[in-house]
């Protein structure tokens, strides 16, 4: 069996729209209010998975969950008029951030040599508290074989879990056994800590893993209230390589000893304070990157175009390339509109290690599928969403049109 990393990226809904819903994510409330462009959002996505696979890399995706969700109009005794951030929770497209999907633990990590998939409870957002029970319905049906996955419930809402987005993994390559890190955050500070020590416990000890080679280590408080509010918005790993800003984690040099205790290969690529400031690395989303290894074998970063455009950001990424260090290209990609609602390459998609046969090929992409998926984008997705447009009938009709266009062209029908 050929275990090797597929990235399911999630294809940005119709009715992305900017409704500032996250408390402590400072683009989504800078955007409050601002039109939307969910076409154009679809297709950067679209653009962002084409250049991934042109590198030579396996491409999955996950579709858009039912929006308006009306199940939770209903529970919340909603019409389209009355209190305007709830309805647009029920709108939310925030399922295009699949890194929030689920935490996956690959075969070689877990006691029963399956791939392990828990879809995170996301409780702490209400428009997000939503996602799960749709998004492991659709997990079921793309890691449907039970001889290779496990797809679990998600754990009990009294702790915030917030999947991939708050877990690392370590590794000497991907089909290897690895070390998995889950970064937790402490509540009390300024803005919610979304991710609970105890969830990401739970999380390991249904997956199977080894306990020694689970590694549990506490956000900075610092990097939270100043916007991170995923852990991977200052950090990313991949392989035996940890890419981090030197102010992610509560106990910086004690993260290291804990992962290189459990990992002794781990190689730290470390942006300090001086080169590029904690707020700067938020606002730029240096670390939300795809941090990949390439068929050749040496790491690229996919960054966001944004890091282009920083000064001090795109002077430390040139510096990176012309030392000697295990990341050898930096590859801007523009998915502006996903990062103006907080969320950038990396957020966009779920790194699964899995043989690609194993899986549904319907959630799989190749260059004739892609354009089946930007020709109903390009035709069904609504250009532009106002903010007063969010609870209209009119709205409604176009965003739930589109989706089922879409599952339709994808033969995913018994999804919608
Ligand atoms: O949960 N934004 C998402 C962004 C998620 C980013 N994911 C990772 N870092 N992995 C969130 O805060 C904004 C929605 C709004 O404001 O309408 C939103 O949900």
């Amino acid at each position: 069996m050929a275990l090797q990393e597929i990235n399911f990226d999630g294809i940005v809904g119709p009715s992305h729209n900017y409704a500032g819903l996250s408390l402590g994510n400072i683009a989504s409330a800078s955007h409050k209010g601002e039109p939307s462009y969910p076409r154009a959002a679809a297709l950067q996505g679209l653009a962002k998975m084409r250049s991934n696979m042109a590198l030579g890399l396996t491409q999955g995706f996950l579709l858009p969950l039912p929006r308006p969700n009306f199940g939770l109009m209903r529970e919340l005794v909603l019409d389209g008029a009355s209190e305007p951030a709830l309805v647009a929770a029920a709108w939310s497209a925030s399922s295009m951030w699949t890194a929030n999907a689920a935490t996956v633990s690959p075969a070689p990590d877990t006691a029963d040599g399956r791939c392990h998939l828990t879809p995170a409870n996301l409780v702490t957002m209400l428009h997000r508290g939503q996602e799960w029970r749709d998004t492991k319905r659709q997990l079921a049906t793309a890691f449907a074989d039970p001889r290779y996955f496990a797809v679990h419930d998600a754990v009990p809402a009294s702790f915030g879990d917030e999947g991939a987005a708050n877990h690392m993994r370590l590794c000497e390559s991907h089909s290897g056994t690895g070390i998995e890190v889950f970064v937790y955050g402490q509540q009390g500070g300024r803005f919610p800590a979304r991710q609970h020590q105890q969830a990401s416990r739970a999380v390991a000890r249904k997956h199977g893993l080894d306990p020694a080679r689970c590694v549990f280590i506490e956000q900075n408080p610092e990097a939270i209230a100043a916007g991170a509010f995923h852990n991977d918005v200052v950090a990313v790993a991949n392989e035996r390589v940890l890419f981090t800003h030197a102010r992610a984690f509560a106990d910086q040099q004690g993260a290291y000893q804990a992962i290189r205790a459990a990992f002794p290969a781990l190689e730290v690529v470390e942006v300090p304070e001086q080169a590029v400031s904690l707020e700067e690395a938020i606002r730029t989303y240096l670390f939300n990157a795809q941090l990949l290894t390439l068929p050749e074998g040496e790491m690229a970063l996919v960054v966001p175009s944004e890091c282009q455009e920083s000064p001090s950001v795109w002077a430390w990424c040139e510096a990176m390339l012309a030392g000697n260090g295990p990341i050898r290209k930096v590859i801007p990609v523009d998915v502006r509109q996903s990062m103006a609602n907080g969320g950038g390459p990396a957020c966009l998609r779920l790194r699964v290690v899995a043989d690609p046969a194993t899986v549904d090929p319907r959630f799989l992409l190749d260059e004739a599928k892609t354009q089946r998926v930007e020709a109903v984008v390009a035709e069904m997705w609504p250009e532009q969403i106002d903010p007063a447009d969010i609870g209209s009938e009119a709205l409604a009709k176009t965003v739930i049109e589109a989706r089922e266009a879409l599952l339709g062209v994808l033969a995913l029908d018994e999804l919608l």
